[in-house]
């Protein structure tokens, strides 16, 4: 077995549910503060509430400066702080520790790799939906699975998988460039329009106009699919879309609430990403180059 001891940078409300599933498992599992002073701190108790159930969680916190050492770290931040995030705790990472990616957005994974071990690095993505109220409880909303594989296909993988497969609701993935690229386009689609309009996902297919404009997105969000080589994904790319705003309507959007709450966005891992890789390929993404635009004036003017 890899690791039995499991920290997690990036202590929101998707890092905090990892956690508890982890131990649930059986692992051993701290959370980590960047910018928090002093040393490991007595296990913080914490609620997790999940379809009626309360269940009570003893989870240790620390700050990255008072960790001796880390076997296992997985990062939650957003993908804009994955790298500083990852500095900040580099000379702490054990020989062979596992490093899994869990954020919005593609691109980080390229960079990490200048400064960790690719072998070593693993990338995921979740479908769990989860916030902290404001009684600091955890409400874990909307059940999914999380999936984790390795972009290079290296030697390890295998050893990650034994570990993980076991885990509840983590999930080996043979084939997680397809995984993290459905992802990517599924959040060009919905996340800068709903953040723009400051509306609920469903009404992306509800209102008429937002429909034209959400299926021409999608249009475009295909053409860049097919030429990076995503074929069979940009075939059906509208109804997936369609599929995940069903599925998602009474939600706001990440993008949305970042934007709403003067926070900064991932627009730049997400169609920023897009908008440079379909320039590569020669599609052209006028759409996309728009809303990029748009969220970038608009977080501006916030912040
Ligand atoms: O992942 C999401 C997000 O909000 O970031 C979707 C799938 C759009 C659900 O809201």
């Amino acid at each position: 077995m890899l690791t039995e001891r499991w920290h997690i940078l990036g202590a929101g409300a998707i890092g905090t549910l990892l956690a508890t599933q982890l131990q649930e498992a059986g692992s051993k599992v701290s959370l980590l503060h960047r910018n928090c002073a002093g040393a490991e701190v007595a296990p913080a108790q914490l609620k997790r509430y999940a379809q009626g159930r309360v269940s009570t969680h003893h989870l240790t916190r620390s700050s990255a400066a008072a960790v001796q050492e880390i076997q296992g770290l997985i990062i939650t931040t957003k993908a804009a702080d994955v790298i500083p995030a990852l500095l900040d705790v580099r000379g702490k990472l054990a020989a062979d520790a596992p490093v899994i990616l869990l954020h919005n957005g593609l691109g980080i994974y390229e960079q990490l790799i200048n400064h960790y071990p690719a072998s070593l690095t693993y990338c995921g993505i979740t479908t769990e939906g989860a916030y902290l109220d404001n009684a600091g409880d955890l409400i874990h909303a909307g059940h999914g699975d999380t999936r984790v594989g390795q972009p290079d296909g290296a030697a390890t993988a295998r050893a990650l998988s034994e570990l993980l497969e076991p885990r509840g609701s983590w999930l080996w993935d043979a084939d997680i460039n397809l995984s993290l690229w459905r992802k990517l386009m599924i959040n060009c689609a919905i996340n800068p329009l709903t953040a723009i309009h400051g509306c609920r996902n469903g009404e992306l297919l509800e209102n008429p106009q937002l429909r034209e404009e959400t299926q021409a997105l999608v249009a475009e969000l295909a053409a860049v699919s097919a030429a990076a080589g995503f074929k069979q994904l940009a075939a059906t790319l509208q109804k997936t879309v369609a599929g995940i705003i069903g599925a998602t309507a009474d939600n706001a959007s990440s993008m949305r609430q970042d934007l709403e709450r003067g926070r900064a966005t991932e627009i730049e891992a997400i169609t920023g990403y897009c908008c440079r890789r379909a320039t590569t390929l020669n599609v052209p993404t006028p759409l996309n180059h728009r809303l990029l635009q748009q969220v970038r004036r608009i977080s501006m003017e916030k912040n």
